[in-house]
Formats: C-alpha cells, sequence, structure tokens
C-alpha cells in the first residue's frame, strides 16, 4: 500500500469512527452495533502502530489517555467565568424577574433550562480545533485540564466549522456510571464519592489521563462566548449552533414568554428529576436576547440576566435504630445504618450505607442519634449529618467491631484501605455471596439460586463451595421451603444449562480480584481455556491490550493456590465446560433479548393502573428498551396509563407510536 493510501484509509477510518462516537455520545442514537466500531477501531490502530507519524489529534485513538501529568497549569479565564445568583421559591423568583423587567421597561422572553449538577468548563477551538480546556476555578484563574478533557467522547475535537470559539458548559458524570463506579470502589474497600458532581470532579482533576477515560463523563455545552462576532442573537439561537457545531446540547431547555410556562417548566423538571439519566440541582432562567443581556449585564459575580431556581433540598429527619454490618464476596465489612422509615423523593427508606470505618468514625454518627437523611445524586440514601442538639445525654460514641460478625475471625484493613476485611475464607458470609455470585446473572446465569435459596442450601449443609452446585439433587431440592416438584425441576435445569457456558462466565463467577464480567471476556478471548488461564504468568496477562499489573498479578496468584486447582478439577468432573466457546457477551446478550421492546427509547406517563411504574421501568429494561423521562423526536414508543397530559400530546404532535396499558401488559405476556 502507498503512503498515499494508508493517508487516506486512516481518513476514512477516523471520520467513519468520529461520527459513530458522534452519534452515540452526543446525539444518543447509535448506527451501528459496538462489534462494527471495534472493528474499524482495530484497523485504524494497526495501521497508526506502523505508521506513527500519520497519527492526528482528531484520532479516536487519542482519546483513551494514557499522559501522565506532573500537575495543573493555572489558566487565565479573560472573560470571567461568573457564577449564578440563586432563588429557592417561585416566589423570589417573580421577584428577580419583575426587577428585570421594570430596569428594561418591556416583558421578555426566557431560555429555560435545567440545572445540571456537575462542573463548570470552559473549551477554546481554533479553526475547529479543539486546542484547551479548563475547570472554572475561582471564575478567574481556572486550571488546564486539556489532557483530561480530551477523554471525553462528548466533546468534539474538530468541529463542523472551522470556527474560532470559546465554549463553556458543564461536566458530569451519569447517575448509572456514578452508581456503578461507587458499587466497584466500596467491593474493592476504596472510598466511596457522595454524588456524582464530586465523582466527576474528582475523575478530572487526575494526573493519571487513563483514570478520567475510564470514567464515563460527558458534557453539556450552554454558553457561546461572543455570540455578537457571529450575528446570533439569542441563547436559543446559540444553543441550536453550539448543537449544529457537534455539541452535546441538553435538549430539555425551553423558549418561554410568561411566568405560567416558567412554573410549568418548573413542575414538569421537578417531576421528571427522578427519572433522568443526569443529575441536575434546579433550572436556569436566561433572558433570550444578547442585546438585553448586555443592556441588564452583570454585577462583581453574576449576571442581572440570569437566575439558577433551586429544588428545595429534600431531607428527612430520622433516629439511627442499629447499625448492621455485612461481609460481601470479597471480605470486605460495610456498615449499614438502619433507621426509623422516612419517605424521600417518592419512596420509604429505611437503611443507608456508611461505607466504611472512617466514614462512621467523622460522621460520629451513634445509635440512637438523630439524622438528616437525604439522597446522594438523587438516588442512594446517606446521612448528612447527625443533629446533635438532638443528641441524648447517656450517648456513647459508637464501637467500629474487631471480629467479623458472621465468623469471629479478627477483622484487617489490606494495605492503606479504608475498608475492613474478613480475610477467612472460610467465613460463612464469604462463602455464601461467593455462591450468590456465581449464580448471578452475569456470571454462570443459574436462575432461580438467589441468595434466598443458597442460605437455605448451606445452612442444610447441601453445599460448602461453587462446585457443589452440580451435585445438588431432586430430593435434596424438594426439601427446601416453598419448593413444589416444579421449582426443584427448573432449578436443575437452570443448573445443567449452565454447564454449557463459556469460561468467560466462569472466570467472572470465580471472584478473582480486579476481575470483572469485560477482564473476564478478554481472560477468555485470549487464553482460550482454563487451563491455559491457569498456567498464564502475570507478566504475559499484563500485556494484553487493556489489561495490566494490578490483574495480572491477581489472576496468577490466584490460580497459584491449590484449593483452586482442586476446584477446577471438581468443576471438570461436574461435567462444567472449561472452553472459550467463542461467543462474545455481546453475542450473548443480543441472542437473548429478541424482544419487540429491544433497543426501543420508551417513555411511560399517565396513572398505571395494574403495574407500578418502576415495575414496568425495570421490565422494560430487562428487555432491552431504554426508559427515558421524556418525549422528544428521537422517542420510539410512549406508553400512557390514564390521565396522561402533555406527554402524550407531544407523543401525538411527532408521531410516536402510543401504546395504552391494557396493550403493554398483553404484549408483555406474550414475551415473557
Ligand atoms: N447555565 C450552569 N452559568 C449556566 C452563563 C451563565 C451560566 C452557569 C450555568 C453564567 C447548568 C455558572 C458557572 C459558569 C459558564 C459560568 C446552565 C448551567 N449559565 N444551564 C449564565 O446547567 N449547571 N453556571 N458556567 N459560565
Amino acid at each position: 500500500m502507498s503512503q498515499k493510501d494508508i493517508e487516506m484509509e486512516l481518513k476514512e477510518l477516523r471520520d467513519k469512527l468520529n461520527r459513530w462516537s458522534n452519534e452515540y455520545y452526543v446525539l444518543d442514537t447509535p448506527s451501528v452495533e459496538d462489534s462494527v466500531y471495534d472493528k474499524h477501531y482495530q484497523r485504524l490502530l494497526e495501521l497508526e502502530q506502523a505508521n506513527p507519524d500519520l497519527v492526528t489529534a482528531d484520532s479516536p485513538s487519542q482519546r483513551v489517555g494514557g499522559k501522565v501529568l506532573s500537575g495543573f497549569t493555572k489558566v487565565n479565564h479573560d472573560i470571567p467565568m461568573l457564577s449564578l445568583g440563586d432563588v429557592f421559591s417561585k416566589e423570589e423568583l417573580i421577584e428577580f424577574l419583575e426587577r428585570l423587567e421594570n430596569s428594561v421597561e418591556q416583558k421578555l422572553d426566557y431560555s429555560c433550562e435545567l440545572k445540571i449538577d456537575g462542573l463548570a468548563i470552559s473549551l477554546t477551538y481554533e479553526n475547529g480545533k479543539f486546542i484547551k480546556g479548563s475547570t472554572r476555578g475561582n471564575g478567574v484563574i481556572g486550571e488546564d485540564i486539556t489532557e483530561n478533557l480530551k477523554t471525553i467522547k462528548a466533546i468534539p475535537m474538530e468541529l463542523n466549522e472551522p470556527v474560532s470559539i470559546e465554549v463553556r458548559g458543564e461536566c458530569y458524570m451519569p447517575k448509572k456510571s456514578f452508581v456503578e463506579l461507587n458499587t466497584k470502589r466500596e467491593a474493592e474497600g476504596q472510598a466511596v464519592f457522595a454524588n456524582p458532581r464530586n465523582a466527576a470532579a474528582g475523575s478530572l482533576r487526575q494526573l493519571d489521563t487513563k483514570i478520567t477515560a475510564s470514567r464515563n463523563l460527558s458534557t453539556f455545552i450552554y454558553y457561546l462566548m461572543e455570540p455578537e462576532k457571529l450575528g446570533i442573537k439569542t441563547q436559543t439561537e446559540a444553543l441550536n449552533k453550539l448543537e449544529s457545531w457537534g455539541f452535546k446540547v441538553n435538549n430539555e431547555s425551553k423558549q418561554v414568554k410568561t411566568k405560567e410556562e416558567i412554573f410549568a417548566y418548573i413542575d414538569e423538571a421537578t417531576d421528571q428529576r427522578a427519572n433522568l439519566p443526569y443529575d441536575i440541582d434546579g433550572i436556569v432562567l436566561k433572558v433570550e436576547s444578547f442585546a438585553v443581556q448586555s443592556q441588564v449585564g452583570n454585577t462583581v459575580k453574576v449576571p442581572r440576566w440570569a437566575i439558577a431556581y433551586k429544588f428545595p433540598p429534600d431531607e428527612q429527619e430520622t433516629k439511627v435504630l442499629d447499625i448492621e454490618w455485612t461481609v460481601g464476596r470479597t471480605g470486605v465489612v460495610t456498615p449499614t445504618a438502619v433507621m426509623e422509615p422516612v419517605t424521600l423523593a417518592g419512596t420509604t427508606v429505611a437503611r443507608a450505607s456508611l461505607h466504611n470505618p472512617d466514614y462512621l468514625r467523622e460522621k460520629d454518627i451513634r445509635i440512637g442519634d438523630t439524622v438528616k437523611l437525604h439522597k446522594a445524586g438523587d438516588i442512594i440514601p446517606e446521612i448528612s449529618e447527625v443533629v446533635l442538639a438532638k443528641r441524648t445525654e447517656d450517648s456513647v460514641e459508637y464501637q467500629i467491631p474487631t471480629e467479623c460478625p458472621e465468623c469471629g475471625a479478627n477483622l484487617v484493613h489490606l494495605d492503606d484501605e479504608v475498608a475492613l476485611r474478613c480475610i477467612n475464607p472460610q467465613c460463612p458470609a464469604l462463602v455464601k455471596e461467593s455462591l450468590t455470585h456465581f449464580a448471578s446473572r452475569n456470571a454462570m446465569d443459574i436462575r432461580g439460586l438467589g441468595p434466598r435459596i443458597i442460605e437455605q442450601l448451606y445452612n442444610r449443609e447441601m453445599i460448602k463451595d461453587v462446585a457443589g452446585i452440580y451435585s445438588l439433587t431432586f430430593e435434596q431440592l424438594i426439601t427446601l421451603d416453598k419448593f413444589k416438584e416444579k421449582s426443584a425441576n427448573n432449578l436443575l435445569t437452570a443448573i445443567n444449562n449452565s454447564r454449557n457456558n463459556s469460561i468467560e462466565r466462569l472466570i467472572f463467577g470465580l471472584g478473582i480480584r480486579h476481575v470483572g464480567a469485560k477482564v473476564a471476556r478478554i481472560l477468555a478471548e485470549n487464553y482460550k481455556s482454563m487451563d491455559n488461564l491457569a498456567k498464564a504468568k502475570s507478566d504475559e496477562i499484563s500485556t494484553i491490550d487493556s489489561l495490566g499489573k494490578i490483574i495480572g498479578d491477581s489472576v496468577e496468584m490466584y490460580f497459584a493456590d491449590e484449593h483452586v486447582m482442586e476446584l477446577l478439577d471438581e468443576l471438570r468432573q461436574a461435567g462444567v465446560n472449561l472452553e472459550f466457546l467463542g461467543k462474545t457477551r455481546e453475542e450473548q446478550l443480543e441472542s437473548s433479548t429478541d424482544s419487540s421492546f429491544n433497543g426501543l427509547r420508551v417513555v411511560l406517563t399517565g396513572t398505571l393502573d395494574t403495574l407500578k411504574r418502576s415495575e414496568a421501568k425495570s421490565w422494560l429494561e430487562a428487555h432491552g428498551a431504554k426508559v427515558t423521562g421524556s418525549v422528544s423526536k428521537k422517542t420510539d414508543l410512549l406508553i400512557a396509563g390514564h390521565d396522561a397530559g402533555s406527554k402524550l400530546t407531544k407523543a401525538q404532535e411527532l408521531n410516536v407510536r402510543v401504546m395504552n396499558e391494557a396493550e403493554f401488559i398483553q404484549q408483555m405476556e406474550e414475551e415473557s
């Protein structure tokens, strides 16, 4: 191939990959399968490795991070990044607007936007190319985080037009990624983030940009500097322009003219808050006209033409009744506060994780204390503080246990971990958790073998390790609580089917430290059999793309244990497949969801009679649908209960397919 041909192929690959990535991360409308993307990406890497001088700044290969920075340099914001004034009620909001409209002696149009709870960032482009990105800092001086921002796929490296502009917006972590990140950190004994905003902040300010790349951050851009230079006259026009250049712009913003419309927007946002995939802490109102914005100007710190309406904090006081300690699969012992039940953001809450002993000590939470409870990132119940004024005289500091609540072994801190661990491999809690993990959906997927059944099987000494699952008999199962002939047979069938799983499920199911489902698949694809994997040395494993020394060491150490080798032999004798069967996890997932809802974007609205909304939502998600909060032109289906309001009207306007509850239930029954 000539140099020219290579250059051309590379350009084509970059253009394609960037377009697909933009569809996925910016527009939320993927057009190709992951596998297609991966194939093209591999080809790009191959060509770039052979021709390093042909790697360009806008190549998707430059998004993976890898630069390790020595610090962050300061950046001056030539035009300061202001903050937003805020109000906490509709009355205060009206006061603000009336004062504003009086000062210009006219009624004004506004742009209503959701107030994303993230971090303000500033992005600079020269001739359409991304050259610099920074944090807000104190508004005048921020920090250069260009290398970190390059790893965020929602930020375009090259715009659709060669403009030289500076834009500002919010960088955030989606709720789902936040929950996943914290779950992983808690299991690994690391400190958890209090909310998605802190998680985003912690992820952005990483000197190792690979960490930023792994955190799944996104952005919404809402501000274009010096719009008059481009002849842009209103905020809505600016948002449209930003979108057309390739930025991710939040599409819930709305142009309004009256107080009623503003209130309706606030009510809708309050209503939909819990359903949005990202955290918001209020709404932002901005004067539409840039001419009027300039006319009223700014105070020292805040614009006079914009205001944030902040949601009232949803916080409740309740009493701590107990602090429970549970042992997880990896041996981490986690404290949970058990409280008198209260209602928060629509659900009853009685428990909140206290994460680790440090956290508990720092907040000095004691049994009997009155505490303030809220939902972090709108989802996870969390104690914000102890109400010291209500602490009783006889209150005593809570004593952190030194022994495992399940087996009595001494608890330890490994390395510098904040977590307490039980390291007794025979600890019943640990064994039961590993059994549950082994049977779980992404591992061996043995339906019907959940924690409650495992508890009974273990307590009655019917199983002591995962190999034991395969010698369970019908006679044993039928003795379990609520087990009848049918349930016993179903479970036996599920166990039997799991013998034929490809080994990535087994590798994940064994619960090797640092080996999640994704890593398990990579190991399976590379080693093809358990025997090969068991012989692999850390040095070799570490060289595999996207694996490293930590994983390599952990795998080598795991298989060095003779008990593990005995376990593998038992599994082999039980007829469990120990080979890679060539099906990737994606393929398995795809073939397991042939539902007619697979891949659809669905919105639920109105009152459902038979189903709970949360049940409908989980069923839809389990069948491959994406359930979103609001109707847009991207929505595929609206499921409308009775008294459906504006969403139904909007769906009809946009020609979106609508289903009523009866039709939906019928479809569910057909597919279940
Ligand atoms: N719009 C935050 N500031 C915002 C441009 C102004 C502004 C925000 C906003 C000042 C959001 C203060 C930090 C800052 C850029 C300064 C929004 C949001 N508009 N939608 C009016 O969603 N959090 N924050 N950001 N310049």
